[in-house]
């Protein structure tokens, strides 16, 4: 067991990780070299990194395109993560896939989509067969706020529930849909209407808590696996950067600068400035290994085109 101060580090050590790999990709993204959209979660890191924190490999994930911190967190290999960028055949999916359909199966993260809510359903099927297999697995199945505008978060709510599956709904809740807010999107309230399919909800109000997030996700999972049937689970948070793309977009009119700054207050990276210095020479070295395995890595052939497609 782990004491607090060594689980805090270990945590804060996996959210820098993140954001490092992610300003770097922010950094290489004018040469070209990653030509792939990238839909960063700087600033949503925490919530990853907690949820991640006590599934085991053989639990599964399904997440959305806003993915490389759940790649990271759930054990996924960074110089492939960074070689699928750069489009290489060193990639998790030999380049062919990239930033928006990251998979690492060996590790139970088991996909992304650029379509919203598609991967939602996949969570559900996960859980429908762990349950008639009797595997122990626990499930979890993320999205955002504005999937739960689409019919099948619905349909996948009402399955689940219906049938008892150890799936634990996490909505990531930014409050943002590419340049929209959550007020003038939606006429209802999203955990009152989660709370009518007869599904247990838990909200987290400050998604950059990484003990609680780290706390409530283990609680969930455990009753998951004990057969309680599906979870839900709120948790906000705030992405720092444009919906897609390396930039800011604070002149965009959607959002302003001061409805970022309420969070750093309390991101994790900013709050532990000591514990952050010290690990930053081993991110960096960890990084710069990515980086030179993904330049190294050969680029897909012709022949390569039509391999794993069918
Ligand atoms: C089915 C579908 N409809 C619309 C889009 C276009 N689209 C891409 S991202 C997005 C917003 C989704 O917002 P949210 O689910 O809150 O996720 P976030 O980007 O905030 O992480 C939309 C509408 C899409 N990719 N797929
Ligand atoms: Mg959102």
């Amino acid at each position: 067991m782990l004491n607090t101060n060594e689980r805090l580090k270990r945590l804060i050590y996996q959210t820098l990780l993140i954001r490092r790999v992610e300003e770097r990709v922010i950094e290489l993204y004018p040469s070209d070299k990653i030509q792939s959209p990238v839909h960063l979660s700087i600033g949503q890191e925490p919530v990853a990194v907690g949820l991640c924190e006590s599934m085991s490999p053989k639990d599964v994930l399904f997440t959305t395109y806003r993915g490389h911190a759940y790649y990271i967190a759930k054990g996924g290999k960074l110089p492939e993560l960074m070689a699928e960028l750069y489009g290489r055949k060193g990639g998790v999916s030999g380049g062919k896939a990239g930033s928006m359909h990251l998979a690492a199966p060996e590790v139970g993260m088991m996909g992304s989509s650029a379509v919203v809510a598609s991967t939602i359903p996949h969570g559900v099927g996960a859980a429908l067969a762990a349950k008639l297999q009797g595997t122990k697995q626990a499930v979890i199945t993320i999205f955002g706020d504005g999937a739960i505008e689409e019919g099948v978060y619905h349909e996948s709510m009402n399955f689940a529930v219906l049938h008892k599956l150890p799936v634990l709904f996490v909505c990531e809740n930014n409050a943002l849909a590419v340049h929209t807010s959550l007020a003038q999107r939606q006429a209802f309230d999203i955990v009152q209407h989660a709370k009518s399919y007869g599904i247990n909800t838990t909200v987290i109000e400050d998604g950059n808590d990484l003990i609680k997030v780290g706390d409530i996700a283990a609680k969930l999972l455990e009753s998951l696996r004990a057969g309680g049937g599906p979870e839900w689970l709120m948790v906000k948070t705030y992405r720092y950067k444009e919906h897609v793309g390396p930039g800011d977009d604070f002149d965009a009119g959607y959002r302003s600068r001061s409805d970022m700054e309420k969070w750093l207050a309390t991101d994790p990276l900013y709050k532990y400035p000591e514990i952050v210095k010290e690990m930053e020479a081993d991110v960096k070295t960890e990084i710069d290994r990515a980086v030179a395995f993904a330049e190294a890595s050969p680029l897909p052939t012709r022949a390569d085109l039509l391999t794993d497609v069918e």
